[in-house]
């Protein structure tokens, strides 16, 4: 008889909320306070994933859709009470990592990356090296970017970092994976403006490697895309799929969530590169066509 036969009706309802179930998700990132990008953008890809995230803040950025005007690491103390706290019932199936803040922090991470696998844990680390915000912050100095490239990146099941972010990491576009300190990749092509009208990202990792495209959406509003991509492929790696599957999945959701990117305030529009585009988005926000 199983464990659970032997507890009686207790059984059957334990039994049932096991059947609830959901893979948890932990995203260790910044706060953006505008709801863009950050812990609060992967929050809502988590949840449209159907998995169950939970957010570590490990910096607080002072911003809104136009700039970054403050960003503040919190203590590393702070991070790992938060992560101890988080690992005694709601240990994690994958964690993913954003804007850390800095290099106290990101051992802080690393360490738990180690103990969590250390108990026998499958568990999953998606890190999207977060170097820099679209609007031209930088999030990150020299020290930090080594430390990612000597700790956290040997760490990652899969790394996520756009063109420029790849560039500084010393991550390449072609570059056979395994090599020393490389992990899979999945670099995104978002920052690049290719004039074919694909939005291309490289996938390096152990299923495949090679370009995987559609067809690039014509919108200003990309702020916090990185984060939607990282945290889905988080997700899906919880969920127990390959990294070329998970890779496929986020790029699948967020070229859907920039599909149906909106401007949430004026000057958005205003201040947009394409006011005529950045309007007929706003529209699109509000349920209109
Ligand atoms: O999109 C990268 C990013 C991640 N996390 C936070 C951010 C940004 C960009 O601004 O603010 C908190």
């Amino acid at each position: 008889m199983s464990t659970l036969g032997t507890l009686g009706t207790f059984g059957t309802e334990v039994r049932s909320l096991a059947a609830d179930m959901r893979p948890v998700v932990w995203s260790v990132a910044g706060s953006d306070p505008g709801a863009g990008a950050g812990l609060q953008a992967d929050l809502k890809a988590l949840q449209a994933f159907g998995v169950h995230g939970c957010t570590a803040v490990a910096a607080i950025t002072a911003q809104n859709s136009v700039s970054v005007t403050h960003v503040e690491p919190v203590s590393a103390a702070l991070l790992d009470a938060q992560l101890a706290a988080l690992a005694q019932d709601l240990p994690p199936q994958a964690i993913k990592t954003g804007l850390l803040g800095s290099v106290d922090n990101l051992r802080v991470v690393c360490d738990w990356v180690d103990r969590l696998r250390g108990r026998g844990h499958a568990l999953a680390l998606v890190v999207d090296p977060v170097l820099g915000a679209t609007t031209g912050a930088s999030f990150a100095d020299d020290a930090l970017v080594q430390t990612y490239m000597q700790e956290l990146l040997p760490r990652a099941t899969l790394a996520t970092p756009n063109r420029a972010e790849a560039r500084r990491l010393g991550l390449h576009i072609g570059q056979t994976s395994g090599t020393k300190n490389q992990p899979p990749l999945a670099i995104t092509g978002g920052d690049a403006a290719p004039a074919t009208g694909l939005a291309s990202d490289w996938l390096q990792c152990a299923q495949t490697s090679g370009w995987l495209s559609l067809p690039r959406v014509n919108t200003h509003h990309h702020h916090g895309t990185g984060c939607t991509f990282a945290s889905t492929a988080a997700a899906a790696l919880a969920c127990g799929y390959c990294v070329a599957d998970a890779v496929v999945l986020a790029k699948m959701a967020t070229t859907h969530a920039l599909c149906h990117a909106y401007a949430a305030v004026i000057s958005a529009i205003t201040q947009s590169p394409d006011p005529a585009a950045a309007c007929r988005a706003l529209v699109r926000g509000f349920g209109g066509q």
